[in-house]
């Protein structure tokens, strides 16, 4: 049977949400993320600062050269999650099947609030305007037959924006699709792509599925059937990533601890706003460390109760590490997860109880 799948995503989350809050950022390039210049990262900018060429995940030193006069903000993450917590809500009181992807999106199955008297469409507005309401904030929604052509449709028209593929008009819209943008494929397969002489979707559309297995592996029948509209309507009920953890490979292979418990410390961080994203806390800590030889060690630890600071993981590393490490041999690679991960900030919510 048809499955009718939403895909809602916040417009610029975090930028809007400083933006309502700040009436003076409103109509300004706004940044929001790390404001150091040698380290920081944009986590998300205004619509208005994206007209300079500002994106997520830019270096902070990069946004202010392309936007020096942009106002530049550290995000509120407590701010973000009750948000969030609130769309989430609203969410649930048209579906019980929603899959969140992170704070700002979700999937929604609502095949079953579809008649005829009522289109997806007309549910996907409803939505977006009990959001308005709620919260001041813009989003747009995806509507499809499954769950990547929703996320795809929901990406169509920014901001505000209301989209649908369905079987009348999939094939004219994956065919124009530039390569870059299909879900799945990164920066690296897009250069492949390219270096193949695929473009786009109708590129794409022309490959066999045992020349894209032959190119792309395992991959290549996915890629396949992207390209056909075909794809998952099934909810997920399990998604939450079982552990989150960064490693970094040295240039050269160091025996100085020092700077390898500052490289440790800087890991605990990533691994700390990875979670943060997801809004999980986790139990378990484990370092690895390969050695000069190749060889490989870790060792791990429960912790007391879920932790999820840079702090926090950092204490529990820095512990594992002089557990692990021999004085002798110099380190190559060194590692950080946090695994027995579950859930933040819904957890009064039971979402997950029957998700
Ligand atoms: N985010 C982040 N770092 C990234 C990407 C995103 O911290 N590399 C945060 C900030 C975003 C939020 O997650 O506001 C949601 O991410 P989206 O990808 O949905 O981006 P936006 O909601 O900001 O903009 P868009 O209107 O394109 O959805
Ligand atoms: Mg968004």
């Amino acid at each position: 049977m048809e499955r009718r799948i939403i895909h809602i995503d916040m417009d610029a989350f975090y930028a809007q949400i400083e933006q309502r809050d700040h009436p003076e950022y409103r109509g300004r390039p706004l940044i929001v993320g790390g404001r150091s210049l040698s380290r920081g990262v944009v986590a998300t900018a205004s619509y208005e600062a994206r007209k300079f060429g500002v994106h997520s995940a830019m270096p902070t030193r990069t946004a202010h050269k392309l936007c020096p006069d942009g106002i530049y903000v550290r995000p509120r993450f407590d701010v973000y999650k009750s948000v969030s917590k609130e769309i989430m809500e609203i969410f649930l009181s048209y579906s019980e099947v929603v899959e969140p992807l992170s704070l700002d999106e979700a999937y929604l199955d609502i095949t079953h609030l579809v008649s005829r008297e009522r289109t997806a469409k007309s549910v996907a507005l409803n939505i977006q305007r009990d959001i308005f309401e709620k919260t001041r904030l813009t989003s747009s929604s995806g509507i499809s037959y499954n769950k990547y052509l929703a996320k795809i449709a929901s990406g169509m028209n920014k901001p505000k924006g209301t989209t649908v593929i369905h079987y009348d008009n999939v094939m004219e819209v994956l065919k124009a699709m530039p390569i870059g943008k299909f879900p799945g494929v990164g920066a690296v397969t897009e250069e492949k792509m390219k270096s193949l002489k695929i473009y786009d979707g109708a590129d794409l559309y022309e490959w066999s599925e045992l020349d894209l297995t032959r190119e792309f592996g395992k991959r290549g029948t996915s890629l396949y059937k992207k390209a056909r509209g075909i794809g998952t309507n099934e909810l997920s009920v399990d998604r939450v990533r079982k552990s989150v953890g960064k490693e970094t490979t040295f240039d050269h292979d160091i025996n100085d601890d020092e700077y390898i418990l500052k490289t440790l410390e800087g890991l605990s961080d990533k691994v700390s706003e990875s979670m943060e994203r997801r809004q999980f806390a986790g139990r378990v800590v484990t370092v690895k460390l390969k050695t000069q030889d190749f060889k490989t060690h870790t060792k791990q630890m429960m912790t007391t109760n879920p932790i999820f600071t840079g702090e926090e993981i950092f204490h529990y590393a820095y512990n594992l590490y002089h557990e692990v490490k021999s004085p002798e041999a110099p380190i190559r690679l060194i590692g950080v997860t946090v695994s027995h991960l579950e859930e933040r900030s819904y957890r009064n919510l039971t979402i997950y109880d029957f998700l």
